[in-house]
């Protein structure tokens, strides 16, 4: 029999109202000995009734003091959030009014819960599956409206459910190859038809569909990475600033101010990015400057966007611009030319070589908030150029993307098997091989290790 937790399950410090949660088989007994819906106390325990909302008072079992006013909400598993009994306090958000009460219920026989405990019953007690507990850590930590859109449609089992019916169909391919490894006397020799066959070229399809969905969408919830480069000076940390419209970034006429690189979230029209600003890169002897131009360096490496600035009269040579983003980084990126300082050199643009002449080019002056605009709408589209956000109904973590790689090298040596090339003991290995990998992804076969990654990234109280 499990026990019964408790914990604080809103944040820390002051606010309207403060949730304390328990969970499990003394939930509402622990909630009754502390809880009275008479001013002046407690006359006896309180029955509860599941899915009430209770007006009343938390007070000391001890001395009868009343601590808070408070609503109570009693849950009877199993429509409950963990599965189990539940009760949800709702008191006056305080630090000390919430500990106390949960030093309260600690004190009545509950445990403390571990981080994601409450949210891990619900997986164990099946009422949801293991992509349904990640999304939550995945609603709570949204950086954007779409974060949120993707990780609330996984929520409602979106992704489980097309999981669950590729599963499904492989186990039925297996237990049509098993009889016919089992009892291969009674069973025709194993001939899958074409609909069979068929359906693992589906399955593989699918989970190759869901990688490349992973692929080109994971940004989306992670932050899509932008790096502003260029010479010193021409302005990257006047845009920086103008971009997240903050004094974030350190701006002086002295060519080589910033060092460090300077992070920040954006967001741009519910789409989360992370803006680096850099060290203006050129040839110095300053150690200092060296090692920020090679942090610069590794940041437009790692990003998804460069943002390459220059300033208005500037002869662009190929080899300079390919000093700061390597023609062999430039496949895996995307590029934006920014041309700053228009206001005061504006009929004098670099020139350009012919070699880059498909890159965007916007013509900005960050000190004076000229073309900022349509250089966040350029950012948008060439960030997501190409990408179906409608048809990306959910996006595939990168733990699940490690589960369908694993599901998809099965996959491929069943198929090799149905050519004839492998005997049928060998391909019922693979094909149980590819459940299993499936089965992580909802749970069904995941490791306690793979649990406790999970769950200990939760915060208490979920
Ligand atoms: N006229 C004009 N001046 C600008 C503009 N943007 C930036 N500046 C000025 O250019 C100087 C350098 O700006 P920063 O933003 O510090 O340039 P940076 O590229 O970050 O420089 P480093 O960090 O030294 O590489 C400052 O004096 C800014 O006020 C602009 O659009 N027009
Ligand atoms: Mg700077």
């Amino acid at each position: 029999m499990t026990d019964t937790i408790a914990a604080i399950a809103t944040p820390y410090g002051s606010g309207g109202i403060g949730v304390i949660r328990i969970s499990g088989p003394w939930a509402f007994d622990i909630a009754s000995k502390i809880f009275s819906r008479k001013k002046n106390g407690p006359q006896e325990f309180t029955k509860l009734d599941s899915h009430r909302v209770y007006h009343g008072y938390i007070f000391d079992p001890e001395n009868k003091d009343i601590l808070d006013e408070i609503l109570l909400i009693p849950m009877k598993g199993p429509c409950s959030y963990t599965a189990e009994n539940v009760v949800e306090i709702q008191a006056h958000s305080g630090t000390i009014v919430l500990r106390t009460i949960l030093d309260l219920i600690l004190s009545q026989g509950a445990r403390l819960s571990e981080p994601g405990e409450f949210t891990k019953r619900a997986f164990l007690n099946q009422r949801i599956d293991l992509t349904q507990a990640e999304a939550v850590a995945d609603i709570i930590n949204a950086k954007s409206t779409n974060a949120l859109r993707f990780a609330a449609s996984q929520n409602l089992g979106a992704l489980k459910n097309q999981i669950h019916d590729l599963r499904e169909k492989l186990i039925h391919f297996l237990s049509l190859l098993e009889a016919n490894v089992d009892f291969p006397d009674d069973v025709e020799l194993f001939e899958p038809s074409k609909k069979e066959i068929g359906m693992i070229d589906e399955a593989l399809e699918k989970c190759q569909e869901f990688i490349r969905q992973h692929d080109d969408a994971c940004f989306l919830k992670d932050g899509i990475r932008i790096t502003i480069c260029g010479a010193p000076n021409v302005g990257k940390s006047s845009l920086m600033n103008r971009l997240i419209e903050q004094d974030r970034s350190i701006v002086t006429a002295f060519p080589g101010t910033t060092r460090d690189p300077v992070e920040e979230g954006l967001n741009i029209d519910g789409i989360p990015f992370v803006i680096t600003d850099t060290a203006g890169i050129h040839k110095t002897d300053d150690l200092v400057e060296i090692i920020g131009i090679e942090k610069a360096k590794d940041h437009i490496s790692a990003s998804d966007l460069v943002l390459f600035m220059q300033e208005p009269g500037t002869i662009f040579s190929d080899r300079e611009f390919e000093k700061v983003v390597p023609l062999e980084n430039q496949s895996n990126k995307k590029i934006i030319f920014v041309i700053n300082k228009i206001d005061i050199k504006n009929n004098k643009l670099p020139e350009l070589s012919k070699k880059y002449e498909h890159i965007p080019k916007i013509k900005i002056s960050a000190l004076l908030n000229m073309g900022i605009k349509e250089l966040k709408q350029k950012i948008v589209t060439t960030s997501i150029a190409g990408l179906d956000m409608e048809k990306s109904s959910v996006i595939p973590n990168l733990r699940h993307k490690k589960a369908l790689e694993q599901t998809v090298e099965s996959l491929m040596a069943v198929k090799k098997g149905l050519t004839g090339l492998l005997e049928e003991e060998t391909m019922a290995i693979d094909i149980k091989n590819s459940i299993d990998s499936l089965g992580t992804i909802t749970g069904e076969t995941a490791s306690l290790d793979i649990l406790d990654r999970i769950f200990n990234n939760f915060c208490i109280g979920k």
